[in-house]
């Protein structure tokens, strides 16, 4: 592996050094230099997200809007992430057994992917909006059906999904901690694992998820029985990667003062969190405020989704409660937001303990490995395996920036906190060298690996 001069040597490096350095590196040094203070202020909830170590800022997408083009310019401008609002549940992708109808569901992904939004899939098993052949089987029927539905679905999408809801809503609300009582429920208690088996199967890298609604307030019954799954998941090795909380705070759910502790115990579990259907009744700025600087103080949270952008697209419209009117002008609770996530520090979890299999992309995977640290600066490896060509994204957390870079050819977003690292026939690890800038702590984190 080849390494330029930048970065390695023992003694700290100064513009001088930066120089030899390739020149979008060296734009990433002199903006450090000469901008003051919080330079980097995102204007879009998306990018200041990535800037928060990587996170996302999505939200929940109708294909058939799509084409209105007030509702795509702020899709596009405004978010990195999207969750198909009803395209890719049970009785929209498999209406009639054995036909799958992927098509809307595709257009969504490919509207997504080629914009560079990573999406989530929701979901592969639930008891709602199953189609009707579904509804009226019980038993090993409906349960191998269940299955197949979890593997032709996983495999279709394989490689395009950075999270799955594997299984949404299965516990009942109230007080009795119980599973939901539902025909998949009545085929047995081990369904939910049998699911996130058949998924990890089918889809080896997407990370999967349960997805539920009131769990937010950590002391409700509900709460802790999803987090007793979770725990009793890990204890036996069923393969689950991350918890979504809906966070739906309307039709009378608040947002509850310990919702970060909420974030922080699943967190401890060993899964990731996200919040992944937020919407807040009349949408009140300190509300939304306290989940963005929640998800920021959890390093295992990673990423928000609202559930819809315009009050119009809600399903709860009579409620007002997302981050655009009707007309698409932003609302105070925009701005509260995305100030909320410029001012944020993120959590940072381990520095050293290396980051994990990325979310997003395809075909390849890519392994970071902490490098040498000196007082200033710290350099990073990463290798990449399942393909001799490829690209990976790395995020930043401001106000560190990558000064140099080896064995790859990188570009930027307009940010300069997001590369994507090309290969260049040099093998297939790369390397570069961060600039704290008074961060010592975080750590840059893998977004995706692509081949090809
Ligand atoms: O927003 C969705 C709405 O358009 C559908 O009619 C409804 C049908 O069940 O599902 C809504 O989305 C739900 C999501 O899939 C799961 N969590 C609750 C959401 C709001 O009901």
């Amino acid at each position: 592996m080849r390494k330029d001069s930048a970065g390695t040597g023992s003694r700290p490096r100064g513009l001088r050094a930066a120089l030899a350095v390739s020149a979008v590196g060296l734009l990433a040094v002199v903006g450090a230099v000469v901008l003051p203070g919080n330079a980097s202020a995102a204007s879009t909830l998306g990018a200041s997200a990535a800037e928060r170590g990587g996170r996302y800022f999505g939200t929940a997408v109708a294909a058939n809007k799509l084409n209105d083009s007030a509702y795509a310019t702020i899709l596009n401008r405004e978010f990195n992430q999207v969750t198909a609002e009803n395209e890719m549940k049970i009785d929209a992708l498999q209406p009639q057994q054995g036909q799958f109808t992927y098509g809307t569901a595709d257009r969504i992904v490919q509207h997504a992917r080629s914009r560079g939004m990573q999406v989530r899939g929701h979901t592969l098993a639930w008891h709602s909006q199953q189609p009707g052949w579904m509804q009226n089987m019980s038993g090993s029927t409906l349960r191998t059906a269940m299955l197949n539905h979890v593997t032709q679905v996983a495999t279709h999408f394989r490689g395009q999904i950075a999270w799955w809801d594997v299984v949404n809503e299965a516990f009942a609300d109230g007080s009795s901690g119980a599973r939901r009582d539902s025909n998949l429920q009545r085929t047995g208690n081990d369904w939910i694992e049998a699911a996130f088996r058949a998924a990890r199967q089918a889809d080896p890298n997407a990370q999967l998820c349960y997805n539920d609604y009131n769990i937010d307030n950590w002391t409700d019954a509900k709460t802790q029985a999803v987090y007793r799954m979770v725990q009793d998941f890990k204890n036996r090795g069923v393969p689950i990667d991350c918890v979504g909380l809906q966070s739906h705070f309307t039709g009378g759910s608040n947002y509850p003062s310990n919702y970060r502790t909420t974030l922080s115990s699943f967190a401890a579990l060993g899964v990731d969190v996200h919040i992944t259907e937020l919407d807040i009744r009349n949408a009140p700025t300190d509300a939304y405020r306290n989940v963005v600087n929640d998800c920021l103080a959890v390093a295992r949270c990673k990423g928000i989704t609202v559930w819809g952008i315009r009050d119009s697209d809600s399903w709860r419209s009579n409620e007002s409660p997302l981050l655009f009117d009707g007309g698409g002008n932003k609302k105070p609770a925009y701005d509260a937001v995305l100030t909320a996530l410029n001012n944020g520090t993120p959590g940072t979890g381990n520095p050293t303990t290396p980051p994990t299999t990325p979310p997003g992309g395809t075909g390849c995977t890519a392994t970071m490995t902490p490098g040498q640290v000196w007082g200033d600066r710290y350099n990073t490896s990463v290798t990449v395996s399942g393909a001799s060509t490829w690209s990976v994204v790395v995020a930043i957390t401001s106000p560190q920036k990558i000064s140099s870079t080896w064995s790859g050819n990188p570009t930027w977003d307009s940010s300069g906190n997001v590369m994507t690292m090309r290969s260049n026939g040099s093998g297939n690890t790369f390397g570069f060298t961060t600039m704290m800038n008074g961060n010592s702590s975080a750590r840059p984190q893998i977004r995706s690996c692509t081949a090809g």
